[in-house]
């Protein structure tokens, strides 16, 4: 299955959405992934010492570069039906840190749990499969370099 132009429209429309309100978003985003992966909060450096999800500048900038990333590999995935990973040192920071397939999981239900409060009265199935998709094109391409 190909990627649309409007999957790539879909995924774009509620990203700036995300972006509107990332202090919000992005601590549901990691509220959510420790609900489900509490012992995740001390892969997280800047997590390990806070009580519960703090907002902070890092907190923020993290988030926002996973969304951005999965948004990216949206573009790839319309443009050239594939995701070129383009840090080939990611695989080896997730290693290090821990991170094991389960977890790639949790993220992408966080991810799209996040997605449906960004896109409000917007929000559809069509536009959730094209986050997934995207999503797991990233990750898939990432955990080939873990190996
Ligand atoms: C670090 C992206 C999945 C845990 C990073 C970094 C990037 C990244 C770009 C480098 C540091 C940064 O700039 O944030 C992604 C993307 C993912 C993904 C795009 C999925 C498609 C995961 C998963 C976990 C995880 C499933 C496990 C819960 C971490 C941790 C770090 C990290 C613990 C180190 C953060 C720190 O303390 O500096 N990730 N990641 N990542 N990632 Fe991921
Ligand atoms: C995974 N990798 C890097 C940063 C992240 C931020 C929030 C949630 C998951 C993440």
């Amino acid at each position: 299955m190909s990627f649309s132009e409007k999957q790539e429209a879909l995924v774009n429309s509620s990203w700036e959405s995300f972006k509107q309100n990332l202090p919000h978003y992005s601590i549901l985003f990691y509220t959510i992934i420790l609900e489900k992966a509490p012992a995740a909060k001390g892969m997280f450096s800047f997590l390990k010492d806070t009580a519960g999800v703090q907002d902070s500048p890092k907190l923020q900038a993290h988030a926002e570069k996973v969304f951005g990333m999965v948004r990216d590999s949206a573009l790839q995935l319309r443009a050239k039906g594939e995701v070129v990973l383009g840090d080939i040192t990611l695989g080896a920071i997730h290693i290090e840190k821990g991170v094991v397939d389960p977890h790639f999981v949790v993220v992408k239900e966080a991810l799209l749990k996040t997605i449906k409060e960004a896109a409000g009265d917007k929000w559809s199935n069509e536009l959730s499969t094209a986050w997934e998709v995207a999503y797991d094109g990233l990750a898939t391409a990432i955990k080939k370099t873990m190996n």
